[in-house]
């Protein structure tokens, strides 16, 4: 429509300097441009190779600073098709390009999709993968997928009382909390409540994202905190195309979990859409006694021993000794009772063997476990009873931990 012809790769040069200057907020805009586009430049000259394919040798696994290239293919011809090309000297060694643009999430070829980066120091490259690493939704994504995730991802900082999301907008960004607490809230009926909480860890924004839907809750921060966004193209390009890779990995498991029969096939499908695998070696500690809980497992392969620590048995030194108190094989679930009390966790949890088990956090946990309620709770007074029988009379013989 417009007759004014605007070079290819423009808008997305100054998106990039402008997704930079809101997240740093540079006291001189003019100082921070001139480093901004020298770095770009630098580090173009610096990825010399040709356009779209695989290409020189990997450099280190953080790379310095943004990299576009010149549109050096000669096809954005159009203005919606312009990219800003940027050869990424990357681990990968993979020509990318710097753009938010529609694509076709059942699309085959990753390969030649556009992709969003946002430029990195290593400091923060260092930050946003500590952040991320026990982030159940990037857990079954190859290593190439979560490059890509992790490129895309940008710093968000918010203050006190921020709005991150608000109950009833459009999905824009899924985002994983680097530090910040965070209010969970819930309006129905025109009242609005406190559903929980966020505490210098976890994810939140995948529901609107995975399934089309306005916001289901509100988040506001309740401290000054760093947020790590992933903007929506790229969650439903990778993320949701993995859950469906998911759904035929972990559909006929589900559908066997005792725990999970009294649910619709379309509530375990949702469970599916957010659990992680993990996966654990033969002796390794997957759930610490005393410690806050934040998580639910379902054992998916191997052997988990419960051990609690007693105050009656105790080793040469006088420590509290662990017992056995119970295992948990295929199909059952285990960490549930410290997310359903409130309470620390009541016991520590082993790999016996090479462990897989699936793992759903306590906002989901809560979200779509409702139903099985019963189910567990009967099953906690059973822990009880045990308890009695085992120890003989009361929870003062276990040690609480620290
Ligand atoms: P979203 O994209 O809908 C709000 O934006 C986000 O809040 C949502 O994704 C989840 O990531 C997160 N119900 C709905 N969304 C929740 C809930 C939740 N908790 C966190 N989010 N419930 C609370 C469970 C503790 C159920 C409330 C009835
Ligand atoms: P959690 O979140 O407290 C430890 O983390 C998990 O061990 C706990 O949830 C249960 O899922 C699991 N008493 C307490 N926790 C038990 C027990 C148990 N068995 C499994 N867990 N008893 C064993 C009953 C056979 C009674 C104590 C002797």
């Amino acid at each position: 429509m417009s007759h004014i012809q605007i070079p290819a790769g423009l808008t997305e040069l100054l998106q990039g300097y402008t997704v930079e200057v809101l997240r740093q907020q540079p006291p001189d805009l003019v100082e921070f441009a001139v480093d901004y586009f020298t770095r770009l430049r630098e580090a173009r000259a610096e990825a010399a190779c040709p356009p779209a394919a695989p290409a020189a040798p990997a450099a280190g696994l953080h790379e310095p600073g943004p990299a576009p290239a010149a549109d050096g293919d000669g096809d954005g011809d159009s203005e919606e098709e312009a990219e800003l090309e940027i050869p990424i000297p990357s681990r990968y060694n993979r020509r990318v390009s710097v753009c938010a643009e529609a694509y076709n999430p059942d699309e085959e070829e990753e390969d030649t999709d556009p992709r969003v980066i946002h430029p990195k120091s290593d400091e923060q490259r260092c930050r946003l993968q500590e952040a991320c690493k026990d982030i159940l939704l990037f857990k079954n994504l190859d290593q190439e997928q979560l490059s890509e995730v992790l490129d895309a991802m940008f710093e968000r900082i918010v203050k006190v009382e921020e709005h991150v999301i608000d109950q009833g907008d459009d999905g824009d960004n899924f985002y994983v909390i680097e530090r910040g607490t965070y209010d969970i809230l819930v309006t129905k009926d025109n009242q609005t409540r406190s559903v929980g909480q966020y505490n210098n860890r976890g994810s939140f924004g995948e529901l609107a994202l995975m399934y089309n839907t306005p916001r289901a809750a509100t988040i506001v921060a309740t401290s000054e905190g760093s947020l790590w966004g992933l903007d929506r193209v790229t969650f439903r390009r990778i993320i949701v195309k993995n859950n469906a890779k998911k759904r035929k990995m972990f559909e006929s498991f589900i559908e066997s979990v005792p725990l999970l029969k009294s649910l619709e096939v379309s509530e375990r499908m949702k469970i599916v859409d957010v659990i992680g695998e993990k996966i654990y070696k033969d002796g390794e500690r997957i759930i610490t006694q005393g410690e806050k809980a934040d998580s639910f497992y379902i054992v998916e392969s191997g052997e988990v021993r419960i051990l609690i620590k007693s105050k009656t048995k105790t080793n040469k030194e006088g420590a509290n000794q662990e017992v056995e108190i119970a295992r948990c094989r295929k199909g059952q679930y285990f960490g549930e009772l410290a997310l359903v009390t409130n309470k620390p966790r009541a016991a520590s949890a082993y790999a016996v063997g090479d462990v897989k088990c699936l793992v759903m956090d306590v906002q989901a946990f809560e979200r779509l476990l409702g139903p099985c309620m019963d189910i567990m709770k009967r099953n906690i007074s059973h822990y009880e009873e045990q308890l009695v029988k085992m120890f003989g009379s009361s929870l003062d013989l276990i040690d609480p931990g620290q």
